[in-house]
This record gives C-alpha cells, sequence and structure tokens, in this order.
C-alpha cells in the first residue's frame, strides 16, 4: 500500500509501506511530544538549512567528502560520506547514483547544539552525545553538480561571448587562452576590462579612438599605432600609470613612446568558481534500531562553494 505522509506545506513524500512498516512509523509519530528521553523524530526535513563540507582542497582532486547540514535549533543533524573519483566538485554533470550500502548517510538527533566543530575532527567530540541516530540503510544518492566561472568584471557572461553549448568554443578576443566570460582583461592590454568602462554606468560604451570597437576589447585604445600593453613605459605592466600631462599614454593619441624594452607579460588574473551541488537520496531506508523510514526520493540539501582561480596566461 502507498502512505503519504505530509511533513509540512511544500512537501508530500509518499511512503511505500507494508503493515509490518506501517506499524514502525507509527510509533514514532504517536511519540511526538511525549517527554520520555525516547524517540522525538518528526522527520528528516531541514527545510533548507545549508549544506557544508569538510575541507575540499582546491587544486587536489579527493575522492572521500563529507556532506554535513547543522540544524542548531532542534539539536539535529544530517551527514553524507561519499567515495568517488567522479569531479562532482570541478566538472558540471549529473553524478551517480551511489549507493548508501557502500556511502554512508545518517541523521544524529543530539542532547545539545552542535555547533560548528561537531564535524571534520579526527577525534569525535565528546559532547554533545547522541540521542537517537538513523543511519541510511539503502538508497541511491544523486548529486547534480553546476560550476559556473566568471570574471565579475561588470560585462555579462551573456555579452562576452560564451557558448554555453560547449564553454571551450567560448570567445577569446585577445587569444590568450582564456575566454572574454572569465578574462578580466578582455583585450589583453594589461589595463582590467572594469577599469576601461564607464565608471558609473557600464552600458555606455566607452571608445577613446572613436572606431567602433569598445575600450575593454580594443588593444589600441587611442589609435595611435602603438599597442596600449606597450605604452607602459616604466615597465610594471600598469599602462594606467604611465602618464606625460592629465591623461594616461595609451588614451592620449599624442603620446606614442614605446616601452623599451618591450612588455612581454600579462599581469595576473583571477575569476570565480562557484560549485553548486544539488543532492538528492532516492528510495532511501533510513534505520534506528527497530524503527525504520522510508522516502521516495528525499531532498538533502544544496551545497555551495565558491572559489577564487588565480592564473597568469602566457603571452
Ligand atoms: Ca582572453
Ligand atoms: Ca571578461
Ligand atoms: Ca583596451
Ligand atoms: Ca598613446
Amino acid at each position: 500500500m502507498t502512505l503519504k505522509i505530509r511533513f509540512n506545506a511544500q512537501i508530500v513524500i509518499p511512503i511505500f509501506v507494508n503493515m509490518k512498516k506501517l506499524l514502525y512509523l507509527i510509533i514514532p509519530i504517536a511519540l511526538i511530544g511525549c517527554d520520555d528521553g525516547d524517540l522525538i523524530v518528526e522527520d528528516l526535513d531541514f527545510d533548507g538549512a545549508a549544506v557544508q563540507a569538510c575541507d575540499i582542497p582546491v587544486d587536489e582532486v579527493i575522492s572521500d567528502y563529507l556532506f554535513y547540514i547543522v540544524d542548531d535549533s532542534d539539536n539535529e543533524t544530517t551527514s553524507l560520506a561519499i567515495n568517488t573519483t567522479n569531479p562532482i566538485i570541478t566538472e558540471s554533470g549529473t553524478y551517480g547514483p551511489f549507493s548508501l550500502t557502500t556511502n554512508n548517510f545518517e541523521y544524529r538527533k543530539l542532547n545539545g547544539s552542535a555547533g560548528t566543530t561537531y564535524y571534520c575532527n579526527d577525534v569525535p567530540p565528546s559532547s554533545p552525545t547522541t540521542v537517537q541516530i538513523f543511519t541510511g540503510e539503502a538508497g541511491s544518492v544523486t548529486i547534480e553538480s553546476i560550476i559556473i566561472e566568471d570574471d565579475n568584471d561588470g560585462i555579462d557572461a551573456l555579452d562576452e561571448g560564451i557558448d554555453l553549448n560547449d564553454l571551450s568554443l567560448s570567445l577569446d578576443t585577445d587569444g590568450d587562452g582564456i575566454p572574454n566570460y572569465k578574462d578580466m582583461d578582455d583585450d589583453g592590454d594589461n589595463v582590467f576590462t572594469e577599469d576601461e568602462l564607464n565608471s558609473t554606468d557600464s552600458s555606455i560604451v566607452v571608445d577613446t579612438d572613436g572606431d567602433g570597437i569598445p575600450n575593454y576589447l580594443d588593444n589600441d585604445d587611442d589609435g595611435d599605432g602603438i599597442l596600449t600593453i606597450q605604452e607602459d613605459l616604466n615597465g610594471d605592466l600598469v599602462p594606467a600609470n604611465d602618464i606625460i600631462g592629465s591623461v594616461a599614454n595609451y588614451l592620449n593619441d599624442q603620446a606614442t613612446t614605446t616601452a623599451s624594452p618591450a612588455i612581454t607579460e600579462y599581469r595576473p588574473h583571477r575569476y570565480t568558481n562557484t560549485a553548486t551541488l544539488n543532492i538528492t537520496i532516492e528510495d532511501l531506508t533510513a534505520v534506528s534500531n527497530s524503527r525504520e523510514i522510508i522516502i521516495a526520493s528525499y531532498n538533502f540539501g544544496t551545497y555551495v562553494r565558491t572559489i577564487i582561480i588565480s592564473e597568469t596566461p602566457t603571452f
């Protein structure tokens, strides 16, 4: 038979049970509100609390992940340990199913708040103590990963020639190997894109030499025949601070001195990398002693990690 239990207004979780399992389900529900120290678990719903993870190195591939949620308002936690060599944190895709027979799901009810140091320790903390543990006995974990990289340079990625079907085909104006949507210096002139836009309204095109190419995509901004990157006379990779008169030489077509020796380096670049992992468990069976909860589709939660990638393109 199929039983539907409504845990809250948003979620209806169908539970497939035989009569024996139905009996187990009724016991915990019947005990809600009892003050006998026994089971007080209503459901495993964390109402969208943030999923956290133990240390995931930026530039190292790991195979053991521990995701967890701490809800101190109810003194409860859940955790999910996944062992996989799939690139779940570095490449967009749908990963799994990972079986709970070889990976580990737990729900814990504690006798106090877990705080911020409950997980990710070599030695488990002595307090708070566990009132009850539900352990995942069966289920299939699916991780849907969405990785988004962006230079946050003031131009929307959709206006930077991003190819959403194949990122490797995205526009790369300066040919430095970093496509425009994550290149903070799109024209490779060592003046960052955000510094080549109108400072108060990025929708106002700045085109100093009037050649129809906005400055952030123009590697000779003043059209004097000397590349902007080579108008960096002091060689510090910042053309903006080489000034004769009132404007920088790279914006002054009357200033035509070329750096000597020639500039042969790009400035260091950086962009953000945000990984969003939506984690669900199908056909979750969680067991605590003789009690069992079966959930057809369990939303574990969403883990989000943002890191900054530093990269200096080859000149
Ligand atoms: Ca580029
Ligand atoms: Ca860019
Ligand atoms: Ca430029
Ligand atoms: Ca100039």
